[in-house]
């Protein structure tokens, strides 16, 4: 008998091809038209049968039995070691609309705080953050947060500088098919890591930035990536590696600046017709300003990338045609704002801005579609409704929140007070791996009256929640997939039955809503059917608006994708402003790339002020390198999307001795007695993780490199709650990249490592937590 065909299925790094063998998920192989498929999919089936999949409704003990460990305000309690009551549907859904009804009543909607962030999974209707705040909406509302923790400190920057939102700004990414015909240099700041783009939100059809640097490297465009890590620029492009000291960004911006100047080779012309503000950091750079010139020298002795190479590249940059990109890690940092700011500083003096392959890009390399393809009109989408509460919080206030309701705190130019929250719910995040200083976290999540996580998985997050919901995955339900920036549409038809007593999040949603009064308002009278019918119509409706267009639902859901054109195949960032800057003015307040803001300085914040400066990191500032010499870094995993699906076989061959492997430099680990394989030991004053050594000279002297993504699993008998597994953000601070913009920056932080001799723990979070029965 000849095997049914595979069916199609669509995350955020790709479709598949599914087999099922017994009712499951047996392997999930690429697509045909996809050239460099990602690896991700080896982690799916691992993943959705292991055993860490949430296969019942469960409540906390402590919670069922009296509510204990709850909002207390002094953050000690129970929940994250707590044992769990498997309950039926029933009952969970009972509990929780009661509860839902009390926090309405004693506390308002505001005390409900369902930010919830997180990727989740691809898929128009099961979007999992949509679906819990459309519900929300419908019961009065929520508060919710602001920004991502992938980019927030350029959504808050960057309008400032050249005007318009961020995400417009990776949309109108110069093409790297572009910056293969025109470019003679690309300097990379934070590189442009391959692994990184193998994915893009909501979906990312065909993997095309390796065929473009691929084409790049045949024409001879040169690389310089100025990294911690070797591997953050594909081996084929032969770059140049300048690792600088983590966090030193801006100052080697400076000094290639200060070269220029010096050197009379910026483009003084540019910067008269095209921005304003130059002359205050030109005196800033030349240190007319704090007494302190920004040289190639004084850069060098901050970064530890010589003088010489530093003016070489300047003058190279100068004669060449230059694109400057920066990865986002560098803004998850702090004063995450700056390097960004001067990156387009430095762009500008090259006055290359709006040329085909110069200039600057802030998030090259964020996703794979930056650069790459961008979508040609809006897909349908599940409306969130109103939401009738005006509260919010920048979203990397979370601990904060929690654990000072009522404290003020500046943002951009605002006093913020942060409210009191006494529901917490979480639907398609896990900020027990995305959140920095855990043991804060754990101590802000014991002061809630009450947590809701739904999840796939038994990840650290469910296991602190009082109630857990067991939610149907991306192959388990109907729904088709679009990348926010990508031109392929993906029919995802459920391929199998989900686990135990899993339910798709519109169906727990609408069994509570018909509890709570509100099922009218948040089904309107349909079903999964019906709506996947009405967002696939209104998508059918924007193509033929855009010229295009797609086929009958039903032969597309039992179908394969569908392609649409490529909006802007060629497109160069701002071009149309330099061809006219008076026609095309940028959304700024002068019209003009703002090289010094009047608006920023306006708001009066020390740590962000008007134009560009250099400011060391807290933990620097702060003299803690004497006891904690190395810089953690903690970029994205090669192997797994953030934290899903850490259980996937993929994710779990690439541990070593169990544990994340963290990198560290051969003469690093010499002076600590370090092997590859050995299970170290990261500490510093917040907290401590282990993991598994791999010594390397791909990253450099001073630095230690420990994947984000590990599932957190603290050891509440060891010291600091000692996680067993190896999550960086253990170890990282929690204060944000600056009071403007109040960004996550978890690239700041301070450890020291060692071997760990004690007795080795296994690690216990891909296994269920204790269960017990009432
Ligand atoms: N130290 C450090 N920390 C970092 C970073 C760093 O570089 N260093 N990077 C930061 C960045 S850029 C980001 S974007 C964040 C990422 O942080 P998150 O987005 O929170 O991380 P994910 O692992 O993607 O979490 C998604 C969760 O949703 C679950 N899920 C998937 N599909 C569904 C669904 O349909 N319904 C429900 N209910 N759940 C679902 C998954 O199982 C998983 O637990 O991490 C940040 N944290
Ligand atoms: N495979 C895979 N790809 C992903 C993700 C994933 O989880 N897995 N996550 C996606 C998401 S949500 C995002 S936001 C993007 C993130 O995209 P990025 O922010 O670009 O990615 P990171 O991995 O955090 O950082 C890239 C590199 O920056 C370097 N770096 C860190 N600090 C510094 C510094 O101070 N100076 C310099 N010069 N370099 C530094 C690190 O060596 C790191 O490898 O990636 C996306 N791509
Ligand atoms: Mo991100």
């Amino acid at each position: 008998m000849s095997k049914p065909p595979a069916k199609l299925t669509s995350n955020h790094w790709g479709i598949g091809l599914v087999d099922v063998q017994d009712g499951r998920i047996s392997n999930v192989a690429p697509h045909p038209s996809d050239p460099a498929p990602s690896p991700l999919n080896g982690n799916i089936p691992g993943a959705l049968n292991g055993a860490a999949r949430i296969l019942r409704p469960a409540v906390r003990e402590g919670w069922l039995r009296g509510r204990t460990g709850g909002h207390t305000g002094t953050g000690t309690g129970t929940r994250g070691q707590d044992s769990f009551i498997e309950v039926s549907w029933d009952r969970a859904l009972d509990l929780l609309a009661a509860e839902l009804t009390r926090v309405k009543t004693t506390h308002g909607n505001s005390a409900i705080y369902a930010g919830s962030y997180g990727w989740s999974s691809a898929g128009r209707f099961h979007h999992a953050q949509s679906q819990l705040k459309r519900f929300l909406n419908t019961l009065g509302g929520f508060t919710r947060s602001e920004g991502n923790y992938s980019y927030n400190a350029a959504l808050a920057t960057m309008p400032h500088i050249l005007g318009g939102g961020f995400r417009t700004h990776l949309e109108q990414a110069t093409r790297w098919n572009v910056i293969a015909a025109h470019s003679d240099l690309v300097v990379a700041f934070g590189g442009l890591a391959m692994r990184n783009m193998t994915l893009s939100d909501g979906g990312l059809a065909r993997h095309r930035v390796p065929g473009h640097l691929a084409d790049c490297a045949a024409n001879g465009v040169r690389f310089v990536c100025l990294s911690p890590l070797r591997r953050d620029i594909d081996a084929g492009l032969g770059a140049q590696w300048l690792p600088p000291r983590p966090g030193s960004d801006t100052a080697v911006m400076m000094g290639l600046a200060h070269t220029l100047l010096e050197e009379n080779l910026h483009d003084t012309a540019f910067l008269a017709r095209y921005c304003t503000g130059f002359d205050s950091i030109e005196s800033y750079l030349r240190g007319e300003t704090d007494g302190e010139a920004k040289t190639a020298q004084w850069a060098a002795e901050i970064s530890g990338i010589p003088a010489d190479r530093i003016r070489s590249l300047a003058r190279d940059m100068a004669a060449s045609r230059t694109m400057i990109t920066c990865a986002a890690a560098l803004q998850r940092a702090d004063h995450g704002e700056q390097p960004l700011w001067m990156a387009t500083t430095l762009a500008a003096m090259l006055g290359q801005i709006g040329l085909p392959g110069g200039g600057v890009t802030i998030g090259m390399g964020v996703n794979g579609n930056v650069g790459a393809m961008a979508r040609p009109f809006r897909w349908g989408a599940l409306p969130q409704g109103r939401n009738p509460v005006e509260g919010f919080i920048p979203v990397a206030m979370l601990s904060e929140m929690l654990l000072h309701p009522g404290s003020q705190h500046p943002y951009q130019g605002q006093t913020l007070t942060l409210p009191d929250i006494a529901l917490v719910w979480w639907a398609g995040g896990n900020p027990f791996h995305h959140h920095q200083d855990l043991n804060r976290l754990t101590r802000a999540f014991q002061t809630p009256e009450t947590v809701v996580v739904n999840d796939i998985s038994w990840t650290s997050t469910a296991r602190h929640a009082d109630i857990v919901l067991p939610v149907a995955a991306t192959l388990e339900r109907n729904d088709f997939g679009a990348g926010h920036s990508d031109n392929i549409l993906v029919p995802m038809p459920k391929i199998t039955e989900p686990p135990g007593e899993a339910r798709t999040e519109f169906e727990i949603y609408t069994a509570l809503a018909a509890r709570l009064g509100t099922e009218a308002a948040f089904t309107e009278g349909l079903d999964e059917d019906g709506w996947l019918r009405r967002l696939w119509s209104e998508t059918q409706e924007a193509a033929k608006a855009a010229g295009s267009a797609l086929p009958e639902w039903e032969d597309f859901i039992s179908g394969d994708i569908a392609e649409l054109p490529d909006p802007a195949p060629h497109q160069v960032f701002l071009a149309d402003f330099r061809e006219d800057p008076e026609a095309n003015p940028r959304p700024t307040t002068s019209g003009l790339i703002e090289l010094t803001s009047k608006t920023v300085a306006a708001m009066g914040h020390a740590d962000c002020p008007g134009h560009p400066i250099w400011a060391e990191t807290r933990d620097r500032s702060a003299g803690h390198a004497a006891r904690y010499p190395l810089a953690l870094l903690s970029g994205q995993p090669g192997t797994r999307l953030h934290s899903q699906m850490d259980n996937g076989a993929l994710s779990m061959a690439a541990k070593i001795a169990g544990r994340e492997p963290v990198l560290i430099h051969p003469k690093d680990a010499a002076t600590r007695g370090i092997s590859s394989g050995d299970v170290v030991e990261l500490f510093n004053d917040r907290g401590r993780c282990l993991a598994g050594a791999e010594v390397t000279e791909d990253v450099m002297q001073g630095a230690v490199f420990l994947w984000t993504g590990a599932w957190y699993d603290p050891d509440p008998a060891a010291p600091q709650n000692r996680d067993r597994h190896g999550n960086p953000n253990t170890l990282t601070h929690d204060a944000r990249s600056s009071s403007f913009s109040q960004s996550p920056a978890s690239h700041s932080a301070l450890i020291e490592i060692r071997k760990f001799t004690g007795p080795v723990p296994d690690v216990t979070v891909h296994s269920p937590p204790n269960f017990t029965v009432e």
